[in-house]
């Protein structure tokens, strides 16, 4: 494999696509070795199949505002690889959605699913709808056109949309009402649904729950825990809220939170009534984080900054991609960060990623440390073939199982001589040759 060639024929097909393609680079890196030494890769041409999506679909989304006017949105789902099993992967809502957005997310998603242990490939989806401000009523008519074309294209057996940035338990609500209609039947086509029609306990903080145990055992190996560390977190969604949970519960202290609008800082711990404030702020719409340190004085505000010049044992970027950049990860080296576990996907630069690496601080991607929300909608599906649900203890233990996995799997692909553990190419290396054997073992298709 000449990783530059490959690159360059991407570049001419996809230009200008520039997180699809630092998305691919960073596994082409890190599988080139495991590719080589194994020919049969080569000869079926393998990675060429692997970094183009199986098909990408887009449509038109016309709805109506509460005041009777019309707009039209732009609807897309990449099916990027179904080689194990069912395109999977989540459904994202924002005004910054493009395909070389969704790529990258689909991309990484195929890696990541084969990680979980579990039967799923890889796929993402979404549109350029902004739900900042709308009402109820607007997002559930905007989620019905969205489901209309969907419907189509998606199935139980085919593809399993979830929710992403945006895309939460009531849109997933809105979705799957449309697309029961359609279709006629209830079935486990869409994870992340209410509990009572379906869903998993545990789903909504299943994401940020896996990243915290991804981390504690990733301080085990350097004879760590999470007790007394103090802890950086960005963004106040879904995932940033199950790690901040799941931190406290852990004996660790949360300092930070961010939004778009910059950062807070709460040296006394982001704990108690505060988790469930970030509830309220996401549930007001507005997508802004300093209304926090109006509620708890004893917060500081920081307008336009992120939370990475903070003193911090460990860092989880949990807000969205290119988060984290050379500047941020040298303020966490300076810092004496031990320890970053990305909670997003791909929320730290390649820069920001070759500084962290080099200065031997632990560094585990999103595609191995988030994987908990996606292997926990493998879950969900699985209670729904089976037409039954779990306590959340027993979904909890099977989350904290598959996430001490993957992180086995690093540990066995990603040591370096050294005794470094390059969690990047453990993950990369370990999610290809699970996909690259399966395509191998079906022939070309
Ligand atoms: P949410 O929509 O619940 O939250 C994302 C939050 O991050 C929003 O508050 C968003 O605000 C904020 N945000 C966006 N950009 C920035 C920024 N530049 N700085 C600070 N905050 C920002 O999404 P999720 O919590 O579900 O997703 C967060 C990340 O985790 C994404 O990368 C997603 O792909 C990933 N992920 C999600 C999973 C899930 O199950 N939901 C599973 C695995 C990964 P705003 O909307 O105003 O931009
Ligand atoms: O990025 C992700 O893994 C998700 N947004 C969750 C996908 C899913 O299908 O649960």
């Amino acid at each position: 494999m000449n990783v530059d060639k490959l690159m360059n024929e991407l570049e001419k097909k996809h230009p200008g696509e520039k997180e699809y393609l630092q998305a691919v680079r960073e596994v082409l890196e890190s599988i080139e070795e495991v590719y080589n030494e194994n020919p049969q890769f080569e000869s079926a041409s393998i990675i060429e199949r692997m970094i183009e999506p199986d098909r990408i679909l887009t449509f038109k989304v016309p709805w109506a505002d509460d005041q009777g006017n019309i707009h039209v949105n732009l609807g897309y789902r990449v099916q990027f690889n179904n080689a194990i099993g069912p395109y999977k992967g989540g459904l994202r809502f924002h005004p910054s959605v493009n395909l070389s957005i969704l790529k990258f997310l689909g991309f990484e998603q195929i890696f990541k699913n084969a990680l979980t242990t579990l039967p799923m490939g890889g796929g993402k989806g979404g549109s350029d709808f902004n739900p900042k401000g709308k009402s109820p009523s607007e997002i559930m008519r905007f989620c019905q056109s969205f489901m209309l074309e969907l419907w189509k294209l998606i199935g139980p057996e085919t593809d399993v949309p979830a929710g992403d940035i945006g895309v939460g338990g009531r849109e997933i609500g809105y979705l799957y009402g449309m697309y029961r209609k359609l279709a006629r039947e209830n079935t486990g086509v869409l994870t992340g649904k209410g509990i009572n029609w379906g869903g998993s306990l545990i789903r909504p903080e299943a994401t940020g729950f896996g990243v915290v145990y991804f981390a504690q055992e990733m301080l085990a190996t350097i004879g760590e825990t999470l007790k007394g560390k103090t802890v950086a977190v960005s963004g106040f969604g879904n995932v940033a809220w199950g790690a901040v949970r799941k931190v406290n519960e852990l004996g660790g202290k949360v300092v930070t939170l961010s939004g778009p609008d910059g950062y807070i800082y709460d040296p006394q711990g982001v704990s108690g009534k505060k988790i469930d404030f970030m509830l309220d702020l996401r549930a007001s719409n507005e997508d802004i984080v300093k209304p926090y340190s109006y509620e708890f004085p004893e917060a500081e505000f920081h307008q336009g900054k992120h939370p990475w010049e903070v003193k911090c044992d460990v860092a989880l970027p949990c807000a969205t991609e290119n988060e984290l950049n050379k500047e941020d990860a040298e303020n966490l080296v300076k810092n004496g960060c031990l320890c970053l576990t990305e909670g997003a996907n791909m929320p730290c630069t390649p820069e920001a990623i070759e500084i962290i690496q080099k200065n031997k601080i632990l560094f585990a991607p999103g595609k191995a440390a988030n994987a908990g929300g996606v292997a926990t909608s493998g879950l969900e599906m699985t209670q729904n073939a089976m037409k039954l649900n779990w306590t959340a203890e027993e979904v909890d233990a099977k989350l904290h199982q598959i996430m001490k996995k993957i992180h086995e799997a690093c540990v066995k692909y990603g040591t370096t001589p050294e005794g470094y553990v390059d969690y990047v190419k453990g993950a990369n290396v370990a999610g290809f040759l699970k996909v690259a054997n399966a395509m191998l073992d079906q022939g070309l298709v």
